[in-house]
């Protein structure tokens, strides 16, 4: 493990900051080509354990997570002229990306020999870390922030098992309280400023390489607590190192217009403030101080990337059209992937025939009444008798 900022280098161990500066902590591998053949790990089973060599844990608990599918997206390609393929990351066990982080920072949970894991969430990682908990044989405390979770995602961390504990404050409260109860030394901190978490994600990289056997241009993903822009920049950055890539794409993070600090921060070059009252319709990434703000805007600017944020009417919009060009139906949070991806082409910063893959980070019935209220209207209601009649006017 070392710090991104001093650079202080530590055996693995359970800890979450740098000991001495305070600093991200990031898993450094001495990588050669000798250590992963990408030929032998074709031959795998297409899941994320598929590149163990480069995942620094044993596979303890799994449920099968990654090799999710990369769609081609030719409908939506034929109007926003660009060449489009989305990673559906809501294929996971669990619905999200999370599930990458999960199978590994639980197997290391384990290794450590810690019995209790914990993490504050908007939803996705509560729901991902009860379930590898429940597998692990591990008890599970989460904290979310009061009314303000989606109810696919509630509604998982309950039957798994989880204690569920709602806070009266948004999530930036609930990752505070967590740390405090996280210095308990049977307790596992699951966030993703564990940096083993990352660790798993990174492998979205591996696989959008592995699918596509070359590497897009571009890489557009919503934006929450940093953590996933982070991870898959390092899994480009290992496989460009290991010779595996000639090309790294540019990382472009989406924020929503409510909560959007690391956008503040690209767009005006400023020091990074927190946003202290995070709103949005998305509420995965309803986070105004995302803890890996600092690998994130590493990431974009490293990578020649962007950051732009989106409103929630932006955000529908995208999530009802990636559902009625392309079968896709993803939870709002994941939308701002495409919604970005529009705007971008708007303003001129997306070149017309880009190669651009949107990872699409949760499944959209994690989200039901965001749908169920907008789309209402669209039923129809008539009687038996009147259905012909009716079918004969469409
Ligand atoms: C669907 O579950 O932070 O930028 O506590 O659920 O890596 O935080 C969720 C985040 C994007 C943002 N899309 O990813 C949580 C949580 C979906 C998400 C994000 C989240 P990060």
């Amino acid at each position: 493990m070392k710090c991104i900022d001093c650079k202080e280098e530590y055996e693995e161990q359970p800890i979450y900051r740098c000991e001495k500066c305070n600093g991200l902590l990031e898993i450094e591998f001495k990588l050669s080509a000798d250590d992963f053949d990408i030929k032998k790990a074709r031959k795998r089973r297409f899941n994320l354990w598929r590149y163990k060599e480069l995942i620094p844990a044993k596979k303890i608990v799994s449920l099968n997570e990654g090799g999710t599918p990369l769609y081609e997206c030719k409908n939506l390609s034929e109007e926003l002229k660009v060449k489009l393929f989305v990673k559906n990351e809501g294929a996971n066990p669990t619905g999200s990306f999370k599930d990458r982080g999960m199978t590994v920072g639980v197997s290391k949970a384990i290794e450590f020999g810690k019995n209790i894991t914990t993490c504050a969430s908007t939803g996705n990682t509560s729901a991902s870390l009860a379930a590898y908990s429940a597998r692990g044989n591990l008890k599970c405390i989460v904290m979310i922030p009061s009314g303000k979770i989606a109810y696919g995602k509630l509604a998982q961390a309950l039957i798994f098992g989880a204690k569920v504990i709602a806070i009266d404050g948004n999530f930036d409260k609930a990752l505070e309280t967590v740390f405090k109860i996280s210095k308990n030394e049977n307790i596992y901190l699951l966030n993703s400023i564990n940096p083993y978490r990352l660790e798993g994600q990174k492998t979205i990289a591996y696989e959008i390489f592995d699918e596509l056997n070359h590497t897009p241009d571009r890489i557009i993903l919503p934006v929450g607590n940093a953590g996933n822009i982070s991870a898959i920049w390092k899994g480009f950055k290992e496989f460009y190192e290991l010779g595996i890539i000639d090309k790294k794409p540019k990382m472009t993070g989406i924020q929503a217009d409510g909560a959007k600090p690391i956008v503040n921060m690209f767009k005006n070059k400023k020091e990074y403030v927190p946003e202290k009252n995070p709103e949005t319709i998305a509420t995965a990434i309803r986070i105004g101080n995302p803890v890996s703000w600092k690998k994130a805007i590493n990431a974009i600017y490293e990578s020649d990337g962007y950051a732009e944020s989106v409103t929630d009417e932006e955000i529908l919009n995208a999530q009802r059209l990636l559902a009625r060009k392309e079968g896709i139906f993803v939870e709002p949070a994941s939308a701002a992937s495409i919604a970005g991806l529009i705007k971008l082409i708007n303003e001129g910063i997306i070149d017309k025939n880009e190669e651009i893959v949107c990872i699409t980070t949760g499944n959209g019935l994690k989200d039901p009444n965001v749908v169920a209220d907008l789309y209402k209207n669209e039923i129809i209601y008539v009687k038996e008798e009147d259905v012909e009649n009716l079918i004969k006017n469409m």
